[in-house]
């Protein structure tokens, strides 16, 4: 559409109109591009390509009472929260000025311009500037006017720029308010019965301190004969002292994610309700921190985390990561002509957001090298604001931040770190000064598809030394946008929307899929920062309270008990309020001792930790921590094994041994129960996951999934070299291997059956040089299309990995097939149960299948899903997932670990499947 000359003065024109906040690309004009470090456009600094441009109007009125108060001396501002990229802004015609810093307010003082009824405001936004090199986040490029524009009165008299410190001294308990503004003004803490002026520092005697453990908030007023302006504040105080950082002289650990704006139908365009959902679920899955990667967030987010208790890094709107591609050439970090311009974006983060308690650091941006541009950011920023300490991540000699961070590192690197033994920098004053730090994980952990593995293991050496401030997973979301292929719902990701360069799936990565469902990830990661982390023995409860700042008051408790049939017993569990950092260790109660000392099969014992009362995040009763013992079956339990076998019967193609039937010439089974069947067949390849594809900052190491491919895991072939049969068993050797390939693994297995009952001993031995690790290590059952339910005593309710499992716990679970199965945004493998006794397909009624158990004779991964490897690795899309007609049940002794590889290191070396030879006995059994 042509834009006319007087647009912005109103001249007639075809508009249409558009809902703002909103990014244009998903409002119907244009598409959205998802490039993770490439820039959409040449790299030419500062000369940025024309692009397209929305141009925007909208009327607004201004009461008659601003016109009086003008009158009187009152300004009209306007205020713009967030434009991508670029935008020229009029009021009735008259040009304001322009604006960059997409996720940076600006204002514009429109007192001398607006007029009693409509006025027009119009902009034209530009989707590329010169500014658009200094914002080359991880994200969707997505344009437009995507958060709020207000016009605001500013009475005459009345402050408009008022700054609080409202400091904690953890010696004493007393707050210190120091109020500064553009005007002088009287203080006021109604609360608190305080009053003073600005300018001082007032001495507020003993308050509750801000913590986001106890979010206690305080209204300030700052009064002039004008009127008054409230602001909200929480005391605490923020240092880095002994290189520790302490929040209220305490100790305090950072439990983080990195987080984005994003939703998945309007990008970065949020809600004040996408904002508190975001809080929320942060809150009740024990995230205590946020890394706003990589800009400051929606300003209400701020709001919310003041309320609710979340600490945040405030990242400044700056990353320049494209120009590594170019050795880092011509990178504005290190361009003086570009220092105006990131000082500029420091200046507006610090000033926008330095009123909120929540915010503990900030950070100068993300990616960005460094130089004398970024160290001028930080010079601005510890002058304006020495009452926080400066985060930036490239910076690894720690030139211009008070802590040192990295993302990614390796575990060992980790913990050398934690024990202060890291290698030394080259520069001697340099080396000193790092030393002195406290450490940082701004990113680790990398969420994509199906992990990250070995959070626990980064988790345990954050909390053991006082060096380390926390651990910020990479990241909250998977940005997937909602849109439809071959008519069938999906999330998008980069290629999607026809764009020639894109990431492809690197933006689905987070501990919540596009919809804010949590993943199994993001429940391990809760259950490693539960407040309560509880260990259960056969006779008592462990608790330590793992806060910093407050007590367990808040908790109570009960147990549970579960046997293998369902039966459940249940009752309160009294355990006294837990000092913050302390443990206690208490008896479990006498019903609990005399369930274990009457006869019984397994059980499973827990302990659950819950919210006594409704709190701002979560409702009484919530969940808060749980942990589950094993508590092994009484002596005397069931055992049929000496029961009678029968002896196995011949036919032309088929040998038969009690309910099992198999092929003479494959020397798979071909029917149990009466059930059509195919296996067991040695399986050693997984889908890979988008961490087994590798690819990040260990990219020069061949992907595990690489390997697979290479040594032929998917495409094993099965050959029965042996097959022996006498009176009480048939015994096959069936050795597995790729075509053109040495190596191969011989399966010996061992079948014998009663009336009832049929028993499979399994062994296998690889043969040839097995130098890589492989996937998994089991056999596979190919069963027909299963309608009926899977139930298991096991590890559940969720999927688990052997680096991921802190989520999930021993018990009875049951879920539909469907339930089963995790819907990562790029299919790959999921679904694991861990820790599986045994498993048990039920029969439907409709259905001509008869219910199968299979037990196993030590704890295994289970794996039950309606679709092959071969498609889960194929489809690009979840929903472009087509159900086969066949059932796949995996028996794994053993599966490789999930890692971070897609961004990070490989899963860790305990964790890491060697071929070795492995034996299982599975126990099959009839369910009706
Ligand atoms: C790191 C980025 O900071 C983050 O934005 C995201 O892209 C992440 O990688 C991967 O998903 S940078 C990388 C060089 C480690």
């Amino acid at each position: 559409m042509d834009v006319p000359d007087g647009f912005a003065s109103g001249a007639p024109c075809d508009t249409k109109s558009i809902a703002v906040p909103s990014h244009w690309q998903l409002e119907g004009y244009g598409a959205p591009q998802y490039t993770n470090t490439e820039y959409p456009f040449p790299v030419d600094p500062p000369r940025a390509p024309r692009g397209p441009v929305g141009s925007y109007r909208c009327m607004t009125q201004v009461p008659p009472s601003w016109l009086d108060a003008v009158a009187h001396g009152a300004r009209v501002v306007l205020r713009t929260e967030g434009i991508d990229s670029f935008g020229e802004l009029w009021c009735n015609g008259t040009l304001l000025g322009a604006t960059v810093g997409s996720r940076l307010p600006h204002e514009f003082d429109v007192t001398d311009l607006v007029h009693d009824g409509d006025n027009l405001i119009a902009v034209h936004v530009h989707q590329w500037s010169a500014a658009s090199y200094l914002e080359d986040q991880d994200m969707w490029w997505l344009s437009g006017i995507f958060r709020p524009v207000t016009l605001r009165l500013l009475p005459s008299g009345l402050p408009s720029d008022v700054r609080c410190h409202a400091d904690f001294d953890p010696a004493t308990g007393d707050g210190i308010l120091t109020v500064t503004s553009d005007l002088p003004a009287e203080v006021g803490v109604p609360q608190l019965g305080i009053t003073g002026s600005t300018g001082e520092p007032i001495s507020v005697g003993m308050v509750q301190p801000w913590t986001a453990e106890t979010p206690r908030l305080y209204d300030v007023q700052v009064t002039t004969p004008a009127g008054t302006v409230t602001q909200r504040v929480g005391f605490r105080r923020v240092d880095v002292s002994d290189g520790v950082f302490r929040l209220n002289g305490r100790r305090t650990v950072l439990r983080g994610v990195n987080r984005h704006d994003f939703h998945p139908d309007r990008g970065r365009a949020l809600t004040r309700d996408d904002l508190l959902d975001d809080v929320l679920v942060l809150k009740r899955h024990n995230v205590n921190a946020v890394r706003t990667s990589h800009y400051p967030p929606h300003p209400d987010f701020l709001d919310l985390c003041d309320e609710f208790g979340l600490y945040v890094i405030d990242e400044c709107d700056l990353e320049t990561h494209g120009f590594v591609d170019f050795g880092w050439r011509r990178n504005p970090s290190a361009d003086p002509q570009w220092r105006d311009a990131l000082v500029d974006r420091m200046r507006r983060t610090v000033t926008r957001d330095r009123n909120h308690p929540c915010v503990v650091m900030w950070s100068l941006g993300n990616e960005a090298g460094t130089g004398s541009s970024v160290s001028a950011m930080a010079t601005w920023c510890r002058e304006a604001d020495p009452t926080r300490p400066i985060h930036y991540e490239p910076d690894q000699n720690t030139a211009d931040t008070d802590v040192w961070s990295q993302m990614y590192p390796g575990h060992d690197a980790v913990s050398a770190i934690a024990d202060r033994a890291e290698p030394a920098l080259p520069d001697v004053h340099a080396d000193a000064a790092r030393r002195g730090k406290p450490y940082i994980l701004c990113e680790f952990a990398h969420a994509m598809g199906n992990g990250a593995g070995a959070t626990a293991e980064y988790l345990r050496d954050v909390e053991r030394s006082d060096r380390m401030i926390g651990a910020f997973v990479w990241e909250m979301f998977d940005h997937g946008l909602r849109t439809s292929i071959d008519g069938r719902p999906t999330w998008g990701y980069g290629g999607d929307f026809g764009e020639t360069l894109h990431s492809g799936n690197f933006c689905c990565d987070g501990l919540l899929f596009p919809d804010r469902t949590p993943s199994p990830a993001m429940l391990d990661w809760a259950a490693l920062n539960a407040p309560a982390r509880i260990r259960v023995t056969d006779h008592e409860v462990h608790v330590r309270n793992i806060r910093d700042h407050r007590d367990t008051s808040d908790l109570s408790y009960r147990w549970t008990i579960t046997d293998e049939s369902g039966n459940e017993y249940d009752g309160p569990l009294i355990i006294p309020p837990i000092a913050r950092g302390a443990s206690v260790t208490v008896a479990l109660p006498v019903e609990v001792l005399d369930i274990f000392d009457a006869p019984h099969g397994e059980l499973a014992v827990t302990v659950h930790a819950y919210l006594t009362n409704e709190t701002a995040y979560a409702p009484a009763g919530f969940e808060v921590s749980n942990s589950t013992a094993e508590i092994p079956a009484t002596a005397g339990a069931e055992d049929d094994t000496a029961v009678a076998v029968v002896a196995p019967t011949p036919t032309a193609r088929t040998l038969t041994v009690g309910p099992a039937e198999i092929n003479r010439a494959t020397g798979m089974l071909t029917r149990l129960f009466g059930n059509p069947l195919a296996g067991p067949s040695l399986t050693l390849w997984r889908a890979p996951t988008d961490n087994d594809h590798g690819g990040g900052l260990n990219g020069d190491l061949t992907p595990v999934a690489t390997h697979w491919s290479r040594m032929g895991l998917h495409r094993l072939t099965h050959e029965l070299l042996d097959l022996q049969v006498d009176d009480r068993s048939i015994v096959t050797m069936v050795r597995s291997a790729p075509a053109d390939s040495d190596i191969a693994v011989v399966t010996r297995a061992v079948w014998s059956a009663q009336t009832d009952v049929v028993r499979c001993h399994l062994s296998c031995t690889p043969e040839g040089e097995w130098s890589h690790p492989v996937a998994r290590i089991g056999w596979m059952l190919q069963l027909p299309d299963w309608t009926g339910d899977f139930t298991w005593w096991g590890d559940g309710p969720g999927e688990s990995y052997i680096d991921s499992r802190n989520g999930t716990r021993l018990g009875l679970w049951r879920r539909s097939l469907d339930q089963l199965h995790t819907p990562y945004v790029r299919p790959q493998e999921n679904g694991q149960r861990s820790n599986v006794r045994w498993g048990e397909l039920q029969a439907t009624d409709a259905a001509d299948v008869t219910g199968l158990r299979i037990a196993a004779d030590r704890p295994i991964g289970m794996t039950v899903r309606r679709h092959s490897l071969d498609q889960l690795a194929r489809a690009a899309h979840d929903s472009q997932l087509e159900a086969e007609g066949t059932t796949w049940w995996h028996l794994d002794v053993a599966q490789h670990g999930l890692g971070s590889a897609a961004c990070g290191p490989e899963p860790l070396p305990q964790h890491t499947l060697m071929m070795q030879p492995q034996a299982l006995t599975l126990r099959f059994t009839a369910t009706g």
